[in-house]
Formats: structure tokens, sequence, C-alpha cells
């Protein structure tokens, strides 16, 4: 449901930490009504420059209350020159993906309207379609050049002309809050005071809501002049880019409504991307310029993608899903001392490539890539690429049930849990997530051997011993003893959970946390506990196929099977 406080106008996907557009009374307003609100304050408010998405939620961030749509910066950025070279459709494109991505009103600087007043007429229409909240137009002919380049050689449009285009922006917009600011460039032409004064006046009978006057001169004297004489017939809006070094208190006691600060977000993107790419073109390495740079984290927070990982767990069918895989793989290994000093089990070479990425080779075949691994001995030592670790500090006085304890903020739907030190063909887990039960098993009904007996638990006892018979008939798991004699097989380490099943198991195993000997469980005691509680769990029979890796006499015959 879409939040009843947001206006319809804001994008659906921001952080909802963030203050958005309020009235006076506390309800929300359009971002038109948020940026005329800005320009009437009575206070020195202030525009942030912003040249694509990112840099508009950057903006946002800092705490800005609207963002100037820079032409300037938004060319650069395309790598154009502020001279039309962008059409005024991929002007609007660029602040289209501006206003998606930031809540903020934004005015567009759009330079001359882009033709004549035909041209404006569109581009306000367009604008408002896209939750842009208001427009700049400037009295210069279309193409325009940027006023600091030769600004005393460009040619100022016609008055009336130029009132003709306030005039029909003005009765095109459709939100009567949507602002529009002419731009008098007057004193940039070398015209004067008494011309922009003339000028701005005509504008404001044409029906501008604001006027921005602008200068390039360092020293803001003439922009001074102009407000005293000016005396508030309408809001006043400035670009102290060039007179920069003016002190702020000075704009408000000249009565300014509106500072833009207008391309500081470009030019500290320009001065960063310069001095790294020189850096690391120089240096051939990575390492100096690591710690300078935001975290690849850091851009994944800004483009939201948190915001996409709830929308997908909220409204990706979760048959749509593969199933998420959690690996125990806390252990050294029994009788592999001496080749796990420096690593554990899972990270042993298997004929080429460690145990646990033959592993997650066959989760990721069947598309399961939400794979949470649970490590303990030396869990510095695991490749976590493609994976996400969690570390069970204890394992050496815990059982498996304290790794998988680890794991449950990770189940959260359909899960595999599997034994880490385990290498299957790609068709026994296939079989397994086609099993639609709650609760799955994988149990191997080949001979057991007198060998298996010594070596291995985890047998067990099910409602049917294996008969080809069987199929399409559904088996029930009884009971995991570490008792050879008698059972129907082994299971080979593996447990699907779907559907109800996931939160019956996170119950589960908060009842199984309280017990006083919860430290000494392993899967197999989760098992029985399901059993016990009266759950269903079914037993899918295979015949070999796998290989658990319990010792050194399993390790040494693992390559066979890698690589039959
Ligand atoms: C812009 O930011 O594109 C402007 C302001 O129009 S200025 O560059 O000062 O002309
Ligand atoms: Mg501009």
């Amino acid at each position: 449901m879409p939040d009843p406080l947001l206006p319809t106008d804001l994008p659906a996907d921001l952080p909802a930490d963030l203050p958005r557009p309020r009235s006076d009374a506390g309800s929300p307003v359009s971002r038109a009504a948020a940026l005329r609100r800005m320009v009437f304050s009575g206070e020195l408010e202030f525009l942030m420059e912003a040249h694509n998405g990112l840099s508009a939620r950057i903006v946002r961030e800092a705490g800005f209350g609207g963002i100037w749509a820079s032409g300037l910066a938004m060319s650069a950025q395309l790598g154009v020159r502020d001279n039309n070279e962008a059409s005024w459709t991929q002007i609007v494109d660029v602040v289209e993906f501006m206003a998606d991505a930031s809540d903020l009103p934004i005015l567009l600087d759009g330079d001359t309207g882009f033709g004549n007043f035909n041209n404006v007429r569109r581009l306000v229409r367009k604008l408002e379609q896209r939750g842009v909240a208001g427009v700049c137009i400037e009295d210069k002919q279309f193409p325009k050049t940027n006023s600091f380049i030769d600004g005393d050689r460009q040619p100022l449009a016609e008055v009336e002309e130029f009132c003709g285009r306030i005039k029909a922006g003005k009765d095109s917009q459709l939100d009567e809050d949507f602002v529009l600011v002419a731009r008098v460039e007057a004193m940039i032409a070398g015209w004067g005071v008494d011309e922009a004064l003339h000028r701005a006046a005509a504008y404001h009978e044409a029906g501008a809501d604001a006027i921005l006057i602008h200068s390039a001169k360092s020293r803001p004297d003439e922009i001074l002049e102009f407000a005293a004489q000016w005396q508030n017939r309408a809001p006043l809006v400035i670009v102290p880019t060039k007179y920069y070094s003016t002190p702020t208190t000075v704009f408000r006691e000249a009565g300014i409504s509106v500072v833009i600060w207008a391309n500081h977000l470009l030019r500290a993107a320009t001065s960063a991307m310069q001095s790294v790419a020189r850096e690391i073109h120089d240096s051939r390495t990575l390492v100096d310029v690591e710690d300078r740079v935001a975290p690849v984290g850091e851009i994944f927070r800004l483009q939201g993608a948190d915001e996409y990982a709830a929308a997908e767990r909220r409204y990706l069918s979760v048959a749509h899903q593969a199933p998420a895989a959690v690996v125990l793989a806390a252990t050294r290994g029994r009788g592999l001392e001496a080749v796990t000093e420096d690593r554990p089990k899972v990270m042993l070479p298997i004929a080429g490539k460690p145990l646990l990425r033959w592993l997650v080779d066959t989760f990721k075949s069947q598309g399961m890539n939400d794979i949470t691994v649970v490590g303990g001995y030396r869990a510095d030592a695991i490749d976590t690429s493609g994976l996400k670790l969690e570390v069970n500090e204890r394992h050496e006085e815990t059982g498996e049930l304290e790794s998988l304890r680890r794991a449950l903020p990770a189940i959260t739907r359909d899960t595999v849990v599997s034994y880490g030190d385990l290498m299957l063909r790609g068709y026994i887990l296939r079989d397994l997530l086609d099993v639609k039960a709650d609760f799955a098993v994988v149990v191997d009904s080949s001979a057991v051997t007198d060998e298996d007996a010594g070596r291995t638990n985890d047998f067990v006892q099910c409602s049917e011993p294996d008969d080809r018979s069987l199929f399409g008939r559904q088996v029930l798991l009884r009971r995991v003893t570490n008792e050879a004699a008698g059972s129907d097989g082994r299971w080979i380490g593996m447990l699907a959970v779907r559907g109800e099943g996931v939160a019956r198991l996170t119950a589960m195993m908060e009842r199984l946390v309280q017990r006083p000997d919860f430290d000494r469980l392993d899967m197999p005691d989760l098992l029985n506990a399901l059993v016990d509680a009266g759950e269903t769990v079914e037993v899918l029979y295979v015949h070999g196929h796998w290989r658990g890796i319990n010792d050194l006499y399993d390790f040494d015959r693992a390559g066979e099977f890698a690589r039959p």
C-alpha cells in the first residue's frame, strides 16, 4: 500500500527515514508547493546543484530543501557543452532520473525554454508530468551559451518576446504551485542595472513567480544595487558562483529569497575523479586509493539496494525464488588435523578446488545464489566470494545446532540446510527441491557397510525401507541414530525446509535453545525433535552419487568422485 502521508508525485522507493515536505499543518505537500513555499518563505533558502540521480540523492541526504538541476552540470556530465548540445528531451530525461532518486523539489535550469513560447509550453507540461517543481528560463536566444563564457557578447531576447514565453509557460501549468522563475541576463551582457530592473519588472508583470538576477562579477555590488532598487516586488534568486566570497548574511540582509549553489557537486566529483584516475593510471594499483573512495556498499546504499531487497521479499512470489542455502562448515575435521592447520575442512582442495566450492557450485547450478556459510575453525580462511559468512566463535565447545542458530536470520524462505563436507551429483539436489513436503531429507539406502558403521553416524530408520517399487509413495523419517544395524540408510546431511516449515523450524530451534544441553546438539537431534513433535519429514531415497568427507580416507578418495 502506498504511504498515505506521501504526496502522489513522490517516488515510492525512497528510504522512509528522511523528512518529507509538509504543509504548516503537517500534511504532505506536492513538490511544486514545497518549492513555492521556499521561494516565498521570507527566509533565505538554498538550492543545491545536482546533475543526475545519484547527486540528487546526495543533495537530499545532505539536508537541502531543494535541488537546482543545473544546465551546466547536466550537460557536462553528459560530456557535452552548455550550448544546448543536449536536446531538451535529453535534459528532461536526466531530470526525471533526479526526480525519481530524490523527493526534493527540483527547479530545472530550462535555459531559454529551448525555443519560443511554444517550446516553453511543452516543456512545462513535460516537467509537471515528471514531478519537477519549477523551471527557470533566461532571456537569451536559443541556442544559448553559458553566461560565464563571453557573457557580454551574447544577444539578449526582446523583452516582449520573452514575456510571451513567460505567459505561455504560466498558462500551461496544470498545478497552480508550479514555479516559473524568469532569469535576467542584462548585467551579464553588460547592459547594467537599469536595464535589468526594467526587464525584471516586465517579466514579473508577465507572470513570473520570481526573478533570477545573475552577475558574473567577483563582487556582489551590482546584485546588491539591483536588490535595493527592486524593493521586494517579487522574490529574488541569485547564483553567487563568481562572487562566492560574499558572506551569506549579506544576501540575507539584502532580502534575497533563494541562493543557488550552482555547480559544486559537479566540480567536487570532477576533482575527485581526476585525481583518482591519474593515481590509478600512474601507480597501476588500487591500494592507495581504496580508502579514499566511497566503498561499493555506499553506492549500493545510495541506490536503495535495501529497499529493493525488501520489495523482493514482499512482491516476488516465493515460487519464483530459488531456495536459500545454509552450509554448516565450522569444524576443523576429525582425523584431518595434519592438513587443516591453516584452514577448515571445507577449504581442503579436492581436484583443484576447495570442498566448499564443489557444494556451492552445485547450489548455484540449481539457481540457488543466496548461500550462507557458518564457519568456525579458521573461518578467516573461507573463500567468501558469492557467499555470506556467519561465524560460530564457540565452535569448539558447541554442536552443529549452535552453528545453525547463527544462520537462522538467513532462513526466511525455502532453504536447504547442508553439511559443508558434502559432495553430490546435481540431480540429488534437484530432486530434493522437487519434494513438496515442509521438511525433506536425502537418505542413501545403498548397503551400509561395516566400514561405514565404524566411521560415521546419521543412520536413519524410515517408515519403509527403500524399494524401487516405492516410486511415488511417501516415505517418512522415523529416527536418526548412530546404529547402523537395522537402519534403512544414511542421511547424507541435507535437509530441505519449505513453506510453513520455515517458521516451524525456527520455532523448534527456539525451543531447543532452551535445553540445558543445547551446546551438545547436532543436526540429527533437530531432525528427531521435529519427528517427535509430529512433523512430517519426507525421505528422498538415493543410491550413492554423493560423498561425505569425514576423514583422511574420504578425503583421499574425493578427487575420484569429483572428476570420475
Ligand atoms: C547553470 O548552473 O547551468 C546556470 C548557472 O545556468 S550559470 O552557470 O552560472 O550560468
Ligand atoms: Mg545554465
